[in-house]
């Protein structure tokens, strides 16, 4: 599957951001301002653990080349920094080519200027010539998103471990300080926090799209510190403590799910982005308090097996973008925009973590499932596409092969597949892009030891 989606990246859209596998060429989307080559940088540490030798050797050609940074027009700080940095560090960690700790440096140094802000909390957008930050214009009363300003964490730590600069982690500590400060309501985390004033906006929790990403740095952060930082450790176990009181919930056909939370009135939706709290919540069991080990691998079995029946009650066998508890229906879209699935991960990332964490053989079966449907549905001959609605049973492909489906979808997949030595948790976290950063071992200086 790699090798297909590769290839035909290769054929059609080399050196471009994504692949449009239908029509045959390059799509660009516009998160990544002029930056170019989306799919070669997320990429490269699927092809190296995949040993895909000669694939790894053309990205790196291309990446010491032509990966271009100068550009003259407004950036997403999150995407660039799960997708460009993020790659470029596990490549560099995975393989030890300077090239790739160069240019992860110089990219960060270019993000840092989106920290300009009266409180530090960093701007949604920023032209990384210029310098020049701002926020997206839909976002409440001006504000920057959680899931956006809490998701660089890891890269910004490592950062500065390979740069001896550091800048780079006192950015992202700072983050941290003012949410500390903040009161929470009901010990949630609202969506959207203004970074002048340092006021939420308005009091959206989701642990879907705008919040997700920055819980599981929490849990990550706290992992990738060898389980020193304890600051991280009791922000993430408060938090799933104020969600399972407040956003979980059972269906009557007793399928557990996480609502979304407006103002106190829950709406019983769950996203397709939501689905990877189930391997969160599993990953995070052991540093629960001893009481609830339990209850959190129960937690994230149960998330996994409704983001299963997501799956189970379309036609394709592919999850909707998002499904609904109300209206007498239980894991189901009932929006017609809620139906489209985009290639992404979540769902395979929650099995793969439960595999690891329990080995029981149904996340295997699982998976093989979701991959018989890509395979049936997704892949065309230039590649493999999104669908526009998993209900209905004639392909309506969208003619887009995101970059997360190589460097995402298709590596959980084959961890799936693979012994637990291969990248095993004890040495490695992954970024919200399923990019591996080395935990930071207490007892190490050097760059050597985190590399085994
Ligand atoms: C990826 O870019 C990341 O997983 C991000 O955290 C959420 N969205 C996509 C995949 O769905």
């Amino acid at each position: 599957m790699m090798k297909h989606a590769w290839d035909n990246y290769k054929r059609y859209a080399w050196g471009l951001n994504e692949l449009k596998p239908i029509s045959k060429q390059g799509h660009s989307s516009n998160l990544f301002g002029n930056i170019q080559g989306a799919t070669i940088v997320d990429a490269l540490d699927t092809l190296y653990i995949m040993e895909m030798k000669e694939e790894f050797k053309e990205a790196k050609e291309w990446v010491e080349k032509s990966l271009d940074f100068s550009v003259n027009a407004d950036v997403s700080v999150f995407e660039v920094n799960i997708r460009f940095v993020g790659g470029l560090l596990s490549a560099y960690y995975l393989s030890g080519e300077e090239v790739f700790r160069k240019k992860a440096v110089e990219l960060g140094e270019k993000l840092l200027p989106a920290f300009n802000t009266p409180t530090g909390i960093p701007w949604a957008l920023l032209n990384i010539k210029s310098g020049i930050g701002r926020n997206w214009p839909w976002a409440s009363g001006g504000s920057s998103i959680l899931a956006e300003f809490g998701t660089l964490h890891l890269e910004f730590v490592h950062l500065s471990h390979l740069s001896g600069n550091p800048v780079f982690a006192e950015k992202v500590m700072n983050i941290r300080k003012v949410l500390n400060r903040l009161d929470k309501p009901e010990g949630l985390y609202p969506n959207y926090l203004n970074p002048s004033s340092g006021q939420w906006g308005q009091h959206h929790v989701s642990i879907g799209g705008l919040g997700d990403s920055f819980y599981e740095y929490l849990l990550k952060a706290w992992l990738m510190s060898d389980k020193t930082d304890e600051d991280a450790k009791k922000m993430y176990y408060d938090a799933v403590q104020a969600i399972e009181t407040h956003l979980i919930r059972k269906s009557s056909g007793g399928l557990t799910y996480i609502a979304e939370w407006k103002g106190g009135l829950l709406e019983h939706k769950m996203g397709h982005l939501t689905c990877f709290a189930g391997g969160m919540f599993a990953l995070g069991a052991d540093g629960a308090p001893s009481d609830k080990t339990g209850h959190h691998i129960e937690l994230g079995a149960e998330i996994a097996r409704t983001c299963h029946e997501s799956y189970d009650r379309t036609r394709m066998k592919l999850g909707p973008e998002a499904f609904r508890f109300d209206g007498g229906v239980e894991a189901i879209a009932t929006r017609q925009n809620e139906k489209y699935y985009i290639l992404r991960p979540e769902v395979i990332e929650t099995y793969m973590y439960m595999w690891r964490l329990t080995h029981d053989p149904k996340y295997r079966e699982w998976g093989w499932e979701a991959v018989e449907a890509l395979e049936k549905h997704c892949r065309v001959d230039g590649g493999y596409s999104g669908i526009r609605d998993v209900y209905i049973n004639h392909e309506n492909h969208d003619d887009v092969q995101q970059s997360f489906f190589l460097s995402e979808t298709l590596k959980y997949l084959y961890l799936l597949f693979s012994e637990d030595d291969l990248l095993p948790f004890e040495h490695w976290v992954f970024n919200t892009e399923a990019h591996p950063l080395p935990v930071l071992h207490k007892d190490d200086g050097n760059k050597e030891e985190n590399q085994k």
